[in-house]
């Protein structure tokens, strides 16, 4: 293989967020030769032979059959028929893009990888995006986890970081993996429901199973439903390992906290964002990026010592635990901004292939068990999906730095090979490729060489027994909202379950453990009797982790948000401009909308083109609404159910309002009280700034009880 440019030497990298795009990007397309661009270029069949006509295939006769000698037609759809390849059996759903990742803190004191260890080198990485149980074209919103995987294309080779949104997962061993996702996919005698665990196999499962209790809770919180990529932390998982240039180890939990916050979308605004926009999340983190308005995130680590594996009151190998922020805090190593969207999705995104097991010298395993088992899984999945062992081949996974062995042949084999010896050691070929010395002085990698003890046994430590107590700690840090919400998702999921004995030994058997008031209020809803002499008795004194309360994850900026600002014939134009402005100076998206998408006439009598309708962009798709005044706003909303819907729905969705001028009369009209959020005003400027105080908030919490009596 050709040597390539060393991807470590920052130059070549996806340039600083001030430098010229197209510039950086040119200098990324050096090194990514495989892309192609047949702007200009002639229509050829695959063999290079030009083709003359695309249209009609060769016939005898005009009006005669087809003939099997049309070679060009039969090898146009021969691809064609084979255009698919297996999804992925979970985290089918996704969306990725490319960007890079920089040091800020260079930590050479904890391990000897070189893209870690020096302060603002940049790192090359694509980041694929997920839902997990629903198919490829399942929408975007439904409550799920998301994954969130990482791939760095860094000097010493490929580093995959394959982590989710939430920092635990619903089992402690692999080998109930197939078991817990044979039961959250749809049902198999009618494969419903698609892209959600309201059903009784998933419920089945997760009650008989005590050890899920704490996923399950956060996936019934919020952060099952986020509101953007944007707007999602990211974890690990699991208790990896560090080793720096001595061979000292420690174990490491990988986070990634996110520039925009933590916020999630409301539940009815996720279901109909399932129908009306199934592809929210991948639209907009394509629209952020090409707008200029990168997402990005800070990586985080949490360092323990291995010696305190069993320290903390639970097991640091146990994946679904996590360490409290407020026990181990959260150092911030460097930040990832994603810059560039792939160029074409299936040759990119869907081709991709994480592995937990691509690692480079300074990062090493844990024995979790649930991370020992993905390290079998991810290779053998990619060769059915990618049809055999050549996958590291594809554009989208060779590493960027050179890669040499004695790996021969197999499907779709892209190297050709040069020299007579494909085995080592060798003296015809001068014995190379050849090994590395260990890091840190050759660089070649060599597992920690942890010590082993023990019997060959099928048994779960008891350090893994305690399936409640980091659960009870998750929902005695929420905020009373979202408590609520988990009530509320339980209470729904729950209802959807047709047999009666599953929901009952859910609340029963697993809610009752992790608080008796959260299985109350979950009973209440599903009239179901709860003895409370059988409600366990809980600690009142039980601890919280405020990390974990996303009400305490703002981001304080308005950044990338989205404000739909309603025209109405006549509105003001100075209204609308310096709105579009200040908006956009504070790096949020305003659409301008009307009736139709058809022009309209401002207040000067001058046109303006809406960027869409209400009925094409509802409400669902913006954070907040603005409605400048004008001469016929009052008349034109008024009418338009389309219009009062808008906002009814928006208010019921605890989004900022602002009526300005004429529309404050809507306020009345509507029903819409005014609180925080929901601003009326005369003057332009005060009530602009109350409603970027308002967004900043992300949703008027204040509003729910009230909005509720909404019917939109
Ligand atoms: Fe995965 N997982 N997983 N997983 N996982 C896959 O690999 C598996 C687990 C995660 O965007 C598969 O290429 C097993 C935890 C992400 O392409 C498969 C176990 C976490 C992605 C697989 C787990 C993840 C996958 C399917 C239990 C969070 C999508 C397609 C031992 C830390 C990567 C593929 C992408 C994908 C197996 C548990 C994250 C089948 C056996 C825990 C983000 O190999």
């Amino acid at each position: 293989m050709s040597k390539q440019p060393n991807p470590a030497d920052n130059s070549q990298m996806a340039g600083s967020d001030t430098l010229d795009r197209s510039n950086s990007n040119a200098k990324l397309e050096q090194l990514e030769r495989f892309r192609e661009d047949a702007t200009g270029e002639a229509l050829t069949a695959n063999t290079g032979t030009r083709i003359a006509d695309n249209q009609n295939s060769l016939r005898g006769g005009e009006r005669g059959p087809t003939l099997m000698e049309d070679f060009i037609m039969r090898e146009k759809i021969t691809h064609f028929d084979h255009e698919r390849i297996p999804e992925r059996v979970v985290h089918a759903r996704g969306a990725g893009a490319h960007g890079y990742f920089e040091v800020t803190d260079p930590i050479s004191d904890l391990s000897c990888a070189a893209f870690l260890g020096e302060a603002g080198k940049r790192t090359p990485v694509f980041v694929r995006f997920s839902t997990v149980q629903g198919p490829r074209g399942s929408a975007d919103t439904v409550r799920d986890v998301r994954g969130f995987a990482v791939k760095f294309y860094t000097e010493e080779g490929n580093f995959d970081l394959v982590g989710n949104n939430m920092p635990v997962f619903f089992i402690q061993d692999a080998i109930k993996f197939p078991d817990f996702v044979h039961a959250v996919k749809p049902e198999p005698h009618n494969e419903i429901p698609t892209g959600a665990s309201a059903h009784d196999t998933f419920w089945d499962f997760v009650s008989l199973t005590p050890e899920s209790a704490h996923m399950v809770l956060w996936t019934m919180s919020d952060r099952a439903i986020p509101i953007a990529y944007r707007s999602m932390q990211g974890f690990g998982v699991h208790s990896f390992r560090l080793v720096n240039g001595e061979g000292q180890s420690k174990l490491v939990k990988f986070h990634w906290r996110p520039k925009a916050g933590v916020c999630s979308l409301v539940w009815d605004e996720a279901q109909k964002l399932a129908g009306k926009d199934p592809d929210f999340h991948r639209r907009g983190l394509w629209e952020d990026i090409e707008r200029g308005l990168y997402p990005e995130w800070e990586l985080g680590l949490q360092v323990m010592d291995e010696e305190d594996a069993l320290s903390f009151g639970f097991d640091l190998l146990d994946p679904t635990k996590l360490v409290p922020e407020e026990l181990v805090p959260v150092r911030v190593v460097g930040r990832m901004v994603l810059n560039r969207n792939p160029d074409n999705f299936f040759a990119e995104t869907e081709q991709a292939a994480f592995h937990i097991g691509h690692v480079v010298p300074g990062i090493d395993f844990s024995n979790d068990p649930l991370l020992q088992g993905r390290l079998f899984s991810y290779t053998d999945t990619q060769l059915l999906r990618l049809g055999g062992p050549n996958f590291n081949e594809i554009p989208i996974n060779r590493p960027l730095c050179p890669f040499h062995n004695n790996q021969r042949d197999a499907p779709h084999r892209q190297q050709i090979n040069r020299g007579r010896a494909s085995y080592e050691p060798n003296s015809i070929d001068g014995n190379w490729p050849r090994e590395t010395p260990p890091a840190p002085s050759g660089g070649g990698y060599s597992s920690y060489p942890e010590p082993l003890q023990g019997h060959k046994v099928r048994v779960r430590s008891a350090s893994f027994g305690d399936h409640f107590s980091q659960a009870t700690l998750f929902w005695r840090s929420m905020s009373e909202t979202e408590q609520q919400h988990i009530v509320d998702a339980y209470s729904f999921e729950l209802s959807k379950v047709e047999r009666l004995y599953i929901r009952e030994r859910q609340v029963k058997d697993i809610l009752a453990h992790i608080d008796p008031l959260l299985a109350l209020r979950v009973a209440e809803n599903l009239g179901i009797d709860l003895d409370s002499t059988s409600t366990p008795k809980m600690d009142d004194k039980a601890e919280v982790s405020p990390a974990l309360s996303q009400m305490n994850l703002l981001p304080g900026d308005i950044l990338g948000r989205r404000v739909a600002i309603l025209l109405t014939p006549g509105c003001k134009a100075d209204e609308v401009g310096s709105l579009k402005k200040m908006l956009e100076a504070a790096g949020a998206v305003a659409k301008l909308l009307a009736p139709s998408a058809a022009a309209l006439k401002d207040s000067d009598g001058q046109p303006m083109q809406p960027d869409g309708s209400f009925a094409s962009e509802p409400s669902i798709t913006v954070d907040a609404v603005f409605v400048p005044g004008g001469e016929y706003v009052l008349k034109t909303l008024q009418d338009d159910g389309v219009a009062k819907h808008y906002l009814l729905e928006a208010y019921k969705h605890l989004k900022p309002l602002a009526l300005s001028g004429d529309a404050a009369q809507l306020a009345a009209l509507l029903g819409l009280e005014e609180d925080d959020g929901m601003l009326c005003g005369d003057s332009f400027d005060p009530l602009y700034m109350r409603f970027e105080t308002a967004l900043k908030q992300h949703r008027i919490w204040a509003r729910e009880m009230r909005a509720k009596s909404i019917p939109a």
